[in-house]
């Protein structure tokens, strides 16, 4: 029987396991769904991060230092409009720049951000299908002591220091999934969310009108890799905002957040003491080295869920 993986990301760690999908799965077996709650205009260009980053990583193009933005990039684009006053405080880089001319000048032609994001990724070169989580305007906004933020003033111009007390998400009601992501929701033979945090990049993508029910009642096998690994955040802010949301920083507070969401849990070795904790919540635990540092890594790590996906207890 043939098989088709939906996976669920967002960021720099959702890259990566994706990437690592894209080499073990053909083009026809994976649907890379991607959050776009962080997406945001910037000098009247649009940008999608997540987006971007999904497109550098399966084209080679990623700036392994930071994990997003194009390798060897420049800034003298934002140093010119820093000169004219403007703000300066998202870098775009003189490469990445192109990505988001392109992509709003088709926006503006009428096309959907899914057909856009087609395009992009076929002029790239990339062969699996990326998918925005919606075609609909989605935002992530965290609440803080200080105010309502968007998504990119919190984590980039406030660098995440104000204490967050809520995430919501802006959006209207008929913002529903993007055609591919439903198609990929009723054909899906399996479902993995990548390990991207659970908070700012997965929860927008449950937060898509329709999706969080659709995924509660899928029959096929679902698997979640933890972001968090010994109790640190491999990336980004995942451990301060599950601190000041009232969650415990651990792969188990992790695994919290998707109790009849998910039925594998996979953690780190050194995460090995928290699986029966994990197993209480009525997930199977799986035990690996999740740690993504070198492309194999990526590959080891996605053909290990693929052999769980295969051997697990809800056989697809
Ligand atoms: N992240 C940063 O921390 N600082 C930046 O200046 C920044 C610029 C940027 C430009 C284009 C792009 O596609 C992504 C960019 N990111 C930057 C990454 C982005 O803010 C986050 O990684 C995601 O939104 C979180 O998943």
């Amino acid at each position: 029987m043939s098989r088709h993986v939906l996976a669920l990301a967002g960021g720099v760690g959702g890259a990566k396991l994706a990437l690592g999908l894209s080499k073990v799965l053909a083009p026809e077996e994976l649907t890379i769904v991607v959050n776009t709650g962080d997406d945001e205009v910037f000098h009247e260009l649009n940008v999608s991060p997540d987006l971007d980053t999904m497109m550098y990583a399966l084209a080679g193009l990623t700036n392994v230092d930071t994990g997003w933005g194009v390798a060897g990039d420049t800034f003298s684009v934002l140093q010119m409009l820093g000169r004219y006053g403007a703000q300066t405080w998202f870098n775009l880089g003189d490469i990445d720049v192109g990505t988001h001319i392109r992509r709003t000048e088709l926006l503006s032609r009428g096309l959907s951000l899914s057909e856009v994001t087609q395009e992009l990724c076929k002029r790239l070169g990339i062969q699996h299908n990326i998918v925005p989580m919606s075609d609909g305007p989605i935002r992530t906004i965290v609440e803080t002591a200080e105010g309502a933020l968007s998504f990119q003033d919190y984590f980039v111009k406030q660098q995440c220091l104000p204490v967050a007390t809520g995430i919501r998400f802006k959006t209207d009601q008929s913002s529903g999934p993007s055609p591919e992501f439903a198609a990929a929701l009723g054909s899906a033979t399996a479902l993995v969310y990548c390990p991207s945090n659970p908070f700012l990049s997965v929860a927008p993508i449950l937060a898509v009108s329709g999706v969080r029910n659709c995924i509660e009642a899928l029959q096929v096998p679902r698997v979640a890799i933890s972001p968090i690994v010994g109790g640190e955040a491999l990336r980004g802010p995942a451990a301060k905002l599950l601190v000041e949301l009232g969650h415990e920083v651990s792969c188990l507070g992790i695994a919290r957040q998707y109790i009849g969401l998910c039925d594998v849990f996979v953690i780190d070795e050194v995460d090995r003491d928290l699986a029966d904790d994990i197993g209480s919540l009525g997930m199977h635990v799986e035990t690996t080295s999740t740690i993504m540092t070198t492309d194999d890594d990526k590959v080891r790590l996605a053909n290990q869920i693929c052999s769980m996906l295969e051997f697990s207890a809800h056989p697809v």
